[in-house]
């Protein structure tokens, strides 16, 4: 693929049958134009953060991707909302949330986009599968930090 980036995503869900969810969600975006999925991580089980309701399941992918940052961002949205995704507040439970963790190397800072993603080193749920994909983006002293939330491969 010509001028591609290997893009990381996050994947959250807590209502419904969220593996489920989770899992269609991954099929969904190696079925992405432009777009291959290059690894899925083990699903997880986790205690809510900043969050009610009940456990998450949580997973991160990587992707080699021809899309703008924008442009995957808006796709992640079309799979959220597709998944039956109602926005009543923010951290709200939510059938499925699709977070844009990491755009190659990019820092991106605007209204709609953040990147790397502000809150991902603070989490257990994210750090966890991401290491099992790619360890080399986790530090040994960021999973350290987050060890005392609850999550279960
Ligand atoms: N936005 C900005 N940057 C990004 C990005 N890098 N990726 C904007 C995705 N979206 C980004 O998101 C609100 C707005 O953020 C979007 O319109 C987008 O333009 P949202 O998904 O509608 O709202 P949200 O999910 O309630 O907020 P947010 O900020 O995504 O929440 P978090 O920080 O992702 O937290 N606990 C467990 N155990 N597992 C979880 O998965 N997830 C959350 C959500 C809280 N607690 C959790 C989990
Ligand atoms: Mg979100």
């Amino acid at each position: 693929m010509r001028d591609s980036v290997v893009a990381t995503i996050g994947l959250g869900a807590n209502l419904g049958d969220a593996a489920a969810t989770v899992q269609v969600a991954i099929a969904s975006i190696g079925a992405l134009a432009q777009t291959q999925l290059l690894r899925a991580s083990s699903l997880y089980r986790s205690a809510p953060v900043d969050s009610s309701g009940p456990d998450y399941v949580n997973a991160v992918v990587q992707v080699r991707t021809a899309l703008s940052a924008p442009a995957l961002l808006a796709t992640l949205q079309t799979i959220e909302l597709a998944a039956g995704r109602e926005r009543p507040y923010r951290n709200a439970p939510r059938t499925l949330d699709l977070d844009l963790l990491l755009y190659g190397d990019a820092h991106i800072s605007s209204p709609a986009l953040t990147v790397p993603h502000p809150r991902m080193q603070q989490r257990a749920f994210v750090l966890l599968p991401l290491a099992e994909i790619a360890p080399q983006l986790v530090s040994a002293a960021a999973l350290h930090a987050v060890r005392g939330q609850r999550v279960q491969r």
